[in-house]
């Protein structure tokens, strides 16, 4: 039994985690808030001997997928089928360990998406209702959800999308919008009717606020509860959850052609069809059973969705059980500004686990100890080094690796007996117990930050116990009391290895390799008598290496080189100056000039020193312009424009008579003005 469920024992626990659209990879923004906790979850469960279905997959209906195809010139499907397995394949290499990870364009996720909207229309569970919905002459088609834009109405945000506005978080009807404008064809869009069916959430507000503000006050988190909240004081208005589209679940009804079922209609269904994918499973019993815990793993844009519309499925079924909890997870920033997957400020999954080969867990520990729990929180590639190099390395790495060095140095790698214990040893064992309850129970109370922590806090245990017996300087002495130290420290290490692993299994498997430990369960640790006296240990291997400043420099680089390019592209020219007349502009004397002669000025790194024929005997010019002409010699018989009649300046010594014009370009990069033909030098510009 779990230690906070002594009261209701679940039989089960189905939880399930947000289907990834599958229009991009995975980042860390994702991992953190969603797929790292829910995989600690479930693998501590297990460990505790609990049933689990870990239900994941890929979300792959909805606009934003069918706009990426069509700016990529590909189908829907090509754009699903190439993300799914990128997703797919890093999931599995991070050892998030679903037991399903299915996709929502399967034929199976149809059938049962169509059969359950069926079966609430035939039951007349939905309201039909003509509606008058933005539509696009231009491109002949109506606009849903993120073909829309405008501006919200609620914050002002001129970006806001016909379903949702993400500066604000509000969620929208397009018909919300202020200044809405087609993102097919950037043209106004016109109103026209058609028919859609609704989910009635408005009459779904009594045991919605029963249910929720009555009885999940105290144990859902604040910001899942607040979110629901202010949903339900604002009041709940229909729904709709069917779309004019081509690309989604077809609307199961005659004469619907050209409808589908609204994504966040069929997506949540998937958690249902992917666990019946399951062959021999019985399904029913996951969704069903009053003893079945479910928990939804997601991100807090998805707070709405899980907490009140899919339950409002769920009950107007009437079969199925309703979500436990819903542990939802604030935002991960990356070095301090917000994850964007359009800006390609991220870090991509796949890209992680090519560039740090073998190091899953060091990712799954930095993003679990900086979880944004509570809070956005941000992640930096300096703080990813420094929890590998001053937590993982030195504390657990360290810990277990001296115990086990220390074991083949003194006892040939034989585990000593554990002889009589003093007081610090019992001291240390007494300790020791008491961490399988401590760090379950914060992850059973979704506090995997704390879990986390108390885990290492053992890991220092060991460490301090190591510091005050100094079994390396004991052994001459009293080799039998060296013999219980360290007996008793790889007691501890072995207690690690079950109570690391949810967090980071593949330490986990090394660690239970080095010391020949069975699978243990959750409920074998907390013991010092785990390993047998006398089992042959294996050689010590290190757990973790030392992440050097090159490989965190390369990443830091990488973003520099984004935000290089964002800025680029972001690029506008510069506003138009005030006006000036033309008798103002025949002031300035500009004229065309061939190059003489053209060398860098001594001790100025950004100077050109140009001797120009300028038709008037010659000139001097200098010009700041170094840096971008490396080898100045080739702009000899070059013409360039100057302007004449500059006061001469003195630069680094040399006397300058006029300025060479140049363009500045987006980069920052000067270009020389040049005329597009040879003239004769000391001709007038203008
Ligand atoms: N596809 C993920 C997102 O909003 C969304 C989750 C669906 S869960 C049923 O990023
Ligand atoms: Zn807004």
């Amino acid at each position: 039994m779990t230690y906070t469920e002594k009261d209701q024992k679940f039989k089960r626990y189905t939880v399930t985690s947000a289907l990834p659209y599958a229009n991009g990879p995975v980042h860390i923004g994702h991992l953190a808030g969603v797929y790292v906790p829910a995989d600690i979850y479930v693998r501590y469960l297990r460990a505790q001997g609990e049933q689990v279905m870990f239900i994941g997959g890929s979300d792959e209906h909805g606009v934003p997928i069918t706009i990426k195809a069509r700016k990529e010139g590909c189908t829907p499907q090509d754009i699903v089928d190439r993300y799914h397995k990128i997703i797919k394949d890093s999931f599995a290499e991070l050892g998030i360990s679903f037991d399903i990870y299915s996709r929502t364009s399967s034929k199976e996720h149809h059938e049962t998406a169509a059969a359950y909207f069926k079966k609430l229309y035939n039951e007349g569970k939905f309201v039909e209702k003509v509606s008058m919905q933005y539509y696009d002459e231009e491109a002949g088609q109506f606009l849903a959800d993120r073909y829309i834009t405008g501006t919200c109405p609620h914050c002002g945000n001129e970006h806001a999308y016909g379903d949702q506005c993400e500066a604000c978080g509000t969620s929208l009807n397009a018909t919300d919008l202020i200044n809405p404008k087609s993102a097919l064809s950037g043209s106004k869009p016109v109103l026209k009717e058609t028919k859609h069916w609704f989910l009635p959430l408005d009459q779904d507000e009594p045991w919605l606020r029963q249910w929720i503000l009555e009885g999940h006050k105290d144990d859902w988190k604040t910001n899942v509860y607040g979110q629901c909240k202010s949903w339900i004081d604002a009041g709940l208005q229909p729904r709709a959850v069917t779309r004019d589209l081509d690309w989604g679940v077809k609307v199961p009804i005659e004469g619907t052609d050209g409808k589908v079922l609204y994504v966040w209609f069929d997506a949540p269904i998937g958690y249902i069809s992917f666990t019946k994918q399951l062959k021999g499973n019985d399904w029913e019993k996951w969704w069903k059973d009053q003893d079945t815990k479910l928990v939804h793993f997601i991100g807090k844009d998805n707070i709405v969705f899980h907490c009140i519309i899919f339950p409002s499925m769920l009950h107007a079924d009437g079969s199925y059980i309703l979500p436990d909890n819903v542990p939802a997870n604030e935002f991960l920033n990356l070095e301090g500004d917000k994850i964007s997957t359009s800006r390609n400020w991220a870090v991509w999954l796949h890209e992680y686990l090519k560039d740090f080969p073998g190091k899953q867990d060091v990712l799954r520990y930095t993003l679990c100890s900086n979880a944004p729990e509570t809070k956005d929180n941000d992640f930096t590639w300096k703080d990813f080094q420094l929890k590998n190099n001053s937590e993982l390395v030195a504390i657990l790495g360290n810990f277990v690796n001296r115990t086990v060095v220390l074991t083949h140095k003194f006892f040939g790698g034989r585990i000593p007996a554990q002889g009589t214990t003093n007081d610090l040893d019992n001291e240390v064992i007494a300790e020791l117990k008491t961490f399988p309850e401590r760090i379950g129970r914060s992850i059973e109370t979704y506090r995997f930050r704390e879990a986390l922590a108390e885990m290492m806090n053992l890991a220092r245990l060991g460490n301090k116990y190591l510091t005050e017996t100094e079994p390396w300087k004991l052994f001459k002495e009293d080799p039998e009391r060296t013999g219980t130290v360290l007996n008793l420290a790889l007691q501890i290490c072995a207690n690690l290895a079950v109570l690391c692993a949810p967090f980071i299994p593949f330490t986990a498997d090394k660690m239970h390799r080095i010391l020949c430990l069975q699978a243990l369960g959750w409920k074998d640790a907390g013991r010092a008598d785990i390993l047998a006296a006398g089992t042959q240990l294996e050689q010590p291997e290190l757990l973790f290496e030392k992440i050097e400043d090159a490989a965190i420099e390369a990443q830091v680089n990488r973003l520099l080189e984004t935000k290089r390019q964002n800025e680029l592209n972001a690029w506008q020219p510069a506003a138009v100056k005030e006006k000036v007349s033309f008798d103002d502009f025949g002031k300035v004397d500009i004229r065309v000039g061939t190059v003489l002669e053209c060398s860098k000025v001594p001790k100025a790194d950004k100077l050109l020193q140009f001797k120009i024929d300028d038709g008037m005997g010659g000139r001097t010019i200098v010009s700041g312009i170094a840096k971008f002409y490396p080898e100045p010699e080739k702009l000899v018989g070059m013409q360039v424009c100057f302007i004449a009649n500059f006061e001469p300046r003195k630069l680094k010594g040399v006397v300058s008579e006029g300025m060479i014009l140049s363009a500045e370009d987006k980069d920052g990069r000067l270009v020389l003005v040049t005329p597009s033909q040879l003239v004769t030098s000391g001709v007038n510009v203008g």
